[in-house]
C-alpha cells in the first residue's frame, strides 16, 4: 500500500467531528493544527537541557533531558519507518511503565504510526480482540523481566492474527526483533499529519465485554493535554510520578505524561505504585503531582501512618478512575496536606477535575467539572428527557475531544451514541447548580431483588461509613427464590483490630440509617482485596463470577 492508502485505511470506520462542529471548535482554539508530536519538539527546542523523563527502576542512566528525549523519540521513529511501519497503520503497544515506553509511544506517533495503547495487565483474550479490530501490523512488548512473559502473548497472537507480520520485544528478543534504533537523518520522516486523523487508540475501560478501541486524534489529545496542564496549574517545576499504567488516558494525558510535556516538567515513570516503594521515589525526585485510583490512594493514606520518606514535596494527589468516597478523600488531605484533586473521566473523551480554588468541602463531595466551556454535558431519565439539577441521570456527553464513536464498530456505535452525536456514558450522575456533578453509580449497576430494583451503589455509600469496612462492592448473586440476592463482599481497614461485622451487624446499620428493608444485604463476606481491573478499578464481574463459584457446590 501506498502512504495515502494506509491514511485512507486508518480512516475507514473512524468517526470523525461533523464539519461544523469541527469548525467551530478550531474557530474557538480548541483544537490544535498541529500534530500531537510539536508538543515534544516544542519543548526539545525550549528546554533542550531540562530534565524530561525518569524510570525509577533504573539506578543508572535512567534519565533523559528533552533534548535527549528529542534524539531517542526521532532515532525510534527513523527504526519504526526503516523496519517498514508506515504512516497510518496500526500497532499494538504493550509495555510497562519505563522509559522504553515514552520513547516507543512518541517513536510511534512521530513516526505517523498508531499506537493502540493496551495496558500491561491485558492478556491474549483482550490483545488479539485489539489486534485484530485496529488490523494491527505490529505487536510491540517486552520479555518476562517483569513476572509475566510477553513473549509467550506474541507467539499466541501471531498464530491468531492474519494481519500481524512484526513483532518487537524490549530486553531479551528471543525469535523476535528487538526495538529498532535508526538515523533519523537517513530516512524520510512526515512533517505533518492530518490533525483530524487518529495518532493513537486508547482502550476503553468498561468491566463489561472486550476493551474497544478510541480512536483519539493529533488535536483533540494535543487540547486534552494542554487544557488539563492548566487546570491543574503545571509548570515546568513540576515533577508528575506515573504510577498507574501508562498508556491509560488519566496518567497518560489527564494531565500526566503528555499534559507534563505541555509545559516543560519532568515525569518520573515507575512500575511499582505500592507505597514503601513509591514514596521513596517521592523523596528521591522531589515529586509533585501523582494521579491515583481509589483503592491506590488508600493505600497511601495508611502507610503514611509507617513509611518515614519525604513525601512534602507533592502538592497535588489526582484520584480518578472510580468513586472516592468523601472520608477517603478527607483523609488523604490530612495525610498529604490539602492536595487532593477529583477527577472523573473517561477514555471516550470527556475530564472533570475539580479545580485548587474550590473550597475542600466541594473538592471532597465533587467529581469536578468538565473541563472545556465547549462540554455538552446532558444529564436525562431513562426516557432521554433532560433532568432538573440535583436529580440523578444518565450523564451523556459530546465535545471537542469526545469521541463520535468507537473504532470500526459500527453497530456498537448505535447503542453508545444518541442519533445527535452524544456519547451514552452509563453513568448515573447529578449536577449541582454549581455545574459541579457527583458521581452516583451506573445505570446498569442494579440488582433486582424479589422485583425491586436495588442501586448497588446506594448500599455501598451507605456501608462505606461503617468503620468496620474500608472497601466494598455489592452485587447480585442468582437465588432460586429471589431470583437475585444481595451480597456485600468487603475488605476491612489496615490494622483493623476488632472483630469484623457480622451479617446482622450491618443489617442494623443499615436500617438505622434509612435504608428500606428490602436493601438490606442478604449475604456477606470478608475478602482480603476485591478484584480488579486492568488500571485498579473493582471488577464487578470478576467479584460476581469468584462469588458465584464459592456458592456453587461442585
Ligand atoms: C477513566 O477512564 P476509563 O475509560 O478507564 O473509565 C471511565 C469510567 C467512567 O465512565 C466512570 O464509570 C468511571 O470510569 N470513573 C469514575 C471516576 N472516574 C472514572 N467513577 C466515579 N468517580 C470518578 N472520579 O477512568 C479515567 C480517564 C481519565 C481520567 C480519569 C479517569
Amino acid at each position: 500500500m501506498s502512504h495515502a492508502t494506509d491514511l485512507a485505511d486508518l480512516a475507514t470506520g473512524f468517526t470523525p467531528h461533523p464539519i461544523d462542529s469541527a469548525i467551530r471548535y478550531r474557530e474557538a482554539g480548541l483544537l490544535a493544527t498541529a500534530p500531537l508530536w510539536q508538543l515534544l519538539d516544542a519543548q526539545v527546542a525550549a528546554r533542550p537541557t531540562q530534565l524530561a523523563v525518569t524510570d525509577a527502576s533504573v539506578d543508572e542512566l535512567g534519565s533523559l533531558t528533552y533534548a535527549e528525549l528529542g534524539a531517542a523519540v526521532g532515532r525510534r521513529a527513523a527504526g519504526f519507518a526503516a523496519a517498514g511501519l508506515r504512516p497510518g497503520q496500526r500497532v499494538v503497544l504493550q509495555v510497562n511503565n519505563s522509559l522504553t515506553f515514552a520513547v516507543t509511544a512518541l517513536g510511534l506517533i512521530r513516526a505517523g504510526v498508531v499506537p493502540v495503547m493496551a495496558l500491561p495487565a491485558h492478556r491474549i483474550a483482550e490483545i488479539a480482540h485489539l489486534a485484530v479490530g485496529a488490523d494491527a501490523v505490529a505487536y510491540i512488548s517486552e520479555d518476562g523481566r517483569r513476572g509475566f512473559d510477553f513473549r509467550d502473548l506474541a507467539r499466541e497472537l501471531v498464530s491468531l492474527t492474519d494481519s500481524l507480520t512484526m513483532v518487537f520485544i524490549d530486553g531479551d528478543h528471543a525469535e523476535f526483533a528487538p526495538l529498532p534504533d535508526a538515523d533519523p537523518a537517513a530516512i524520510s520522516l512526515p512533517d505533518s499529519a492530518d490533525p483530524d486523523l487518529p495518532a493513537l487508540f486508547l482502550v476503553s475501560g468498561g468491566t463489561t465485554g472486550l476493551p474497544k478501541l478510541i480512536a483519539r486524534t493529533h488535536a483533540d489529545y494535543t487540547f486534552n493535554a494542554t487544557r488539563s496542564a492548566q487546570i491543574c496549574g503545571l509548570t515546568n517545576a513540576d515533577t508528575m510520578l506515573v504510577a498507574l499504567p501508562a498508556a491509560h488516558n488519566f496518567p497518560l494525558c489527564c494531565p500526566g505524561f503528555l499534559g507534563i510535556l505541555t509545559v516543560g516538567g519532568h515525569t518520573v515513570f515507575t512500575d511499582n505504585p505500592s507505597p514503601d516503594s513509591a514514596f521513596e521515589v517521592i523523596e528521591k525526585y522531589r515529586v509533585t503531582a501523582v494521579a491515583l485510583v481509589p483503592a491506590l490512594a488508600q493505600l497511601w493514606c495508611a502507610a503514611t501512618e509507617w513509611e518515614e520518606a519525604d513525601r512534602s514535596s507533592l502538592r497535588l494527589f489526582q484520584v480518578g478512575g472510580a468513586k472516592l468516597a468523601e472520608p477517603d478523600a478527607q483523609a488523604i488531605d490530612l495525610a498529604f496536606g490539602d492536595v487532593v484533586q477529583q477527577v472523573f473521566g473517561m477514555a471516550e473523551g470527556l475530564i472533570c477535575y475539580t479545580r485548587r480554588d474550590d473550597d475542600r468541602a466541594t473538592i471532597h463531595r465533587t467529581q469536578g467539572r468538565p473541563m472545556c466551556e465547549a462540554d455538552d454535558v446532558r444529564i436525562v431519565d431513562e426516557n432521554g428527557a433532560q433532568v432538573p439539577d440535583g436529580v440523578d441521570g444518565e450523564l451523556l456527553v459530546r465535545g471537542p475531544y469526545t469521541i463520535r464513536g468507537y473504532y470500526r464498530a459500527a453497530e456498537h456505535n448505535q447503542r453508545s451514541f444518541t442519533a445527535d452525536g452524544y456519547y451514552r456514558s452509563g453513568d448515573l450522575v447529578r449536577r449541582l447548580p454549581t455545574g459541579d456533578l457527583i458521581v452516583t453509580g451506573r445505570i446498569k449497576d442494579t440488582i433486582v431483588r424479589a422485583g425491586e430494583n436495588v442501586a448497588a451503589d446506594d448500599i455501598e455509600e451507605n456501608l462505606l461509613t461503617h468503620p468496620g469496612i474500608a472497601q466494598v462492592a455489592v452485587v447480585g448473586l442468582p437465588d432460586p427464590v429471589l431470583g437475585e440476592k444481595i451480597c456485600v463482599a468487603a475488605v476491612s481497614p489496615i490494622g483493623f483490630g476488632d472483630e469484623l461485622p457480622r451479617l446482622a451487624d450491618l443489617r442494623r446499620y443499615l436500617a438505622d440509617r434509612g435504608l428500606a428493608a428490602f436493601k438490606l444485604p442478604d449475604d456477606l463476606r470478608f475478602v482480603s482485596a476485591l478484584p480488579v481491573t486492568a488500571v485498579g478499578k473493582i471488577d464487578k464481574v470478576a467479584l460476581r463470577g469468584r462469588l458465584t463459584e464459592a456458592t456453587t457446590p461442585a
